[in-house]
């Protein structure tokens, strides 16, 4: 019964978009860590290794738009790469993690964002996160070293702990926020093959029911050029524990 339950929500469950995201950096900063609490709120105790990848979804609001988020969770595993590797095509959104106490973890970003550069999406939006702020003690990287990094390779940065949930669901949000600003600019347009990001039911049935429908600032049916901003009121990045350029 409630099996058939969770199916029939399923079911129902609409959206606007659907984004392909990947979870990547090296093994052991988190990342399986980091999407157990994204999407189950909750740390994941005695997580394993992830073999290969793993798939999860979560739908997220951002202002009045609703997201359905395909979420690719990558072994970073040597062996694994080059099965991972080819999750990579057609990402819209990376989550790149290193560990904040694990000073080799950041030392490899380089490497893992010329993969995704590489592989993905040609506008990849990607969020550097480092992991584990619980353990401030031993911490080996500085915020304002990955913050400059973060700046220097044009991707978007913050800190996170998935053991306390502390700012969990701001790389997720502020990927999403991206994503949209450039579907809203005209710089990526998810009908085409590869963008990473479909309208999704939600959409295709207002656009069925109305000749001309909008989204906000988002329009379908004729594509006009942006005048204002995206309203993203659900979603306030910068409250007092996130730390975010
Ligand atoms: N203190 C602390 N430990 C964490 C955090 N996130 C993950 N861990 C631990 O780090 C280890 C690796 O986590 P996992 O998610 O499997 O890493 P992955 O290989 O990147 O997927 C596990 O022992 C987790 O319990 C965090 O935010 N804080
Ligand atoms: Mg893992």
């Amino acid at each position: 019964m409630a099996d058939y339950d969770a199916d029939a929500t399923e079911l129902l469950e609409t959206y606007d978009f659907l984004m392909k995201y990947i979870i990547i950096g090296e093994a052991g900063t988190g990342k399986s860590c980091l999407l157990h609490q994204f999407t189950h709120n909750s740390f994941k105790d005695h997580s394993q290794h992830t073999i290969g990848v793993e798939f999860s979804s979560r739908t997220v609001k951002l202002g009045e738009k609703r997201i359905k988020l395909q979420l690719w969770d990558t072994a970073g595993q040597e062996r694994f790469r080059s099965v991972t590797r080819s999750y990579y095509r057609g990402a819209a959104g990376a989550i790149l993690v290193y560990d904040i106490t694990n000073r080799q973890s950041f030392q490899n970003l380089d490497r893992w964002l010329t993969d995704a550069r590489a592989l993905a999406s040609s506008n990849l939006v990607v969020v550097l996160v480092g992991n584990k702020s619980d353990r401030e003690d031993e911490r080996e990287v500085e915020w304002a070293e990955a913050s400059r990094w973060a700046a220097e390779n044009n991707v978007h940065f913050l800190e996170t702990s998935s053991l306390t949930g502390d700012n969990v669901e701001a790389p997720f949000l502020l990927c999403a926020r991206s994503v949209l600003l450039s579907i809203e600019s005209g710089s990526l347009d998810p009908d085409k093959a590869g963008s990473g990001v479909s309208y999704g039911d939600r959409a295709l049935r207002r656009v069925n029911s109305s000749s001309r429908l909008s989204f906000g600032s988002l329009s379908y049916g004729r594509r006009k050029k942006a005048t204002s901003k995206l309203r993203l009121k659900d979603y306030v990045p910068g409250t007092s524990n996130s730390k975010c350029c």
